[in-house]
């Protein structure tokens, strides 16, 4: 790869935390940047890191080969680029939506005469543009565009293509995001379980951690499907760890939506042919 990425001229169209974040990542990294926000103020500290500025989104559309958006939702892009000619750019929508409006802000674009990709930041902004934070962002839509400007885009976060469906960037988004608070309701009622017990939450939280990282491994590896853990002993389980909840006055309103799909699992049986992980993911599918 050349180094002719390093001259690409980036606008970027949104000055909150996260593009504030993503705006001072390019600036460290040398890259010409000019930014905009509706509340101007936001832009000042950035120009004196040498970030160029714009008195409207069409002018920093005009002065920029990739255009970024990171944006508070989607009608705000509406607003933002109503008007603007977007006639041979790159565009990439980092602001937050569903695969459907991806999908048609991509072909939004493509009337428009722009190539369009659509990204989900899994990230919070104190992992842009630190090293080993983990970060990460998914795009889908233009494949030209992502190979164009990957270097570019590597610059704050990772970058991880998944896929030309303009939708998949925001549905792995949801997607990943729904894990990640699926995972924090099984940590909450695990900390409400022992907590005024007198058990110190700084000795129980590795622990716990450790747990889920062993678990959610495993269950990667489609271990919960097998003869070692079947579903009957896992339903017998669950009546002991609603009990404890009980008894240590904590609701179980977390948890107890995936232990009833677990229950309906048993009881329709695997007349079907599929395993028990298969089966639960086809009744949640109806
Ligand atoms: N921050 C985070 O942790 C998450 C991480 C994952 C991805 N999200 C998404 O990123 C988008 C931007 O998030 P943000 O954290 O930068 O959000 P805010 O700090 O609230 O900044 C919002 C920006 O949007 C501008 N804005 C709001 N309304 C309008 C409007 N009507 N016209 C023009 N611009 C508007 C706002 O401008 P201002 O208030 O400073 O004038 C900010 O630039 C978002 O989709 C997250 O879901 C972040």
């Amino acid at each position: 790869m050349t180094n002719a990425h390093k001259n690409t001229r980036i606008a970027l169209l949104g000055l909150g935390a996260m593009g504030t974040a993503l705006a001072r990542a390019w600036l460290a990294a040398g890259r010409p940047l000019t930014v905009w926000n509706r509340t101007p103020a936001k832009a000042e500290a950035l120009a004196a890191e040498g970030a160029g500025t714009a008195a409207s989104p069409a002018e920093a559309v005009a002065a920029a080969d990739l255009v970024v958006l990171c944006l508070l939702d989607g009608a705000t892009v509406d607003a933002v680029l109503d008007g603007v000619d977007l006639t041979g750019k790159d565009v990439i929508d980092l602001t937050t939506g569903t695969p459907a409006a991806a999908r048609e802000r991509a072909a939004w674009a493509g009337a428009r005469g722009a190539r369009f990709l659509d990204g989900g930041i899994m990230a919070v902004p104190p992992m842009i543009g630190a090293a080993g934070s983990g970060a990460y962002v998914l795009y889908s839509g233009s494949r030209e565009l992502y190979d164009a400007h990957r270097a570019t885009l590597e610059v704050p976060a990772g970058a991880r293509f998944v896929g030309t469906d303009a939708g998949y960037a925001a549905l792995h988004d949801v997607a990943l995001l729904c894990g990640m608070y699926g995972l924090f309701a099984g940590m909450m009622q695990a900390t409400a379980l022992v907590e005024g017990e007198g058990i110190d939450r700084a000795a129980f939280t590795p622990l716990l951690t450790e747990w889920l990282g062993a678990m959610t491994a495993a269950h990667a590896a489609g271990a919960s499907a097998g003869a070692d853990s079947n579903l009957a002993m896992q339903v017998a389980g669950t009546a002991t760890l609603l009990r404890t909840a009980q008894d240590q006055g904590v609701s179980a309103e977390l948890v107890l939506p995936y232990f009833r799909l677990m229950e309906r699992r048993l009881a329709q049986g695997t007349g079907d042919g599929l395993d028990d992980t298969a089966g639960m993911l086809a009744l949640l599918r109806r």
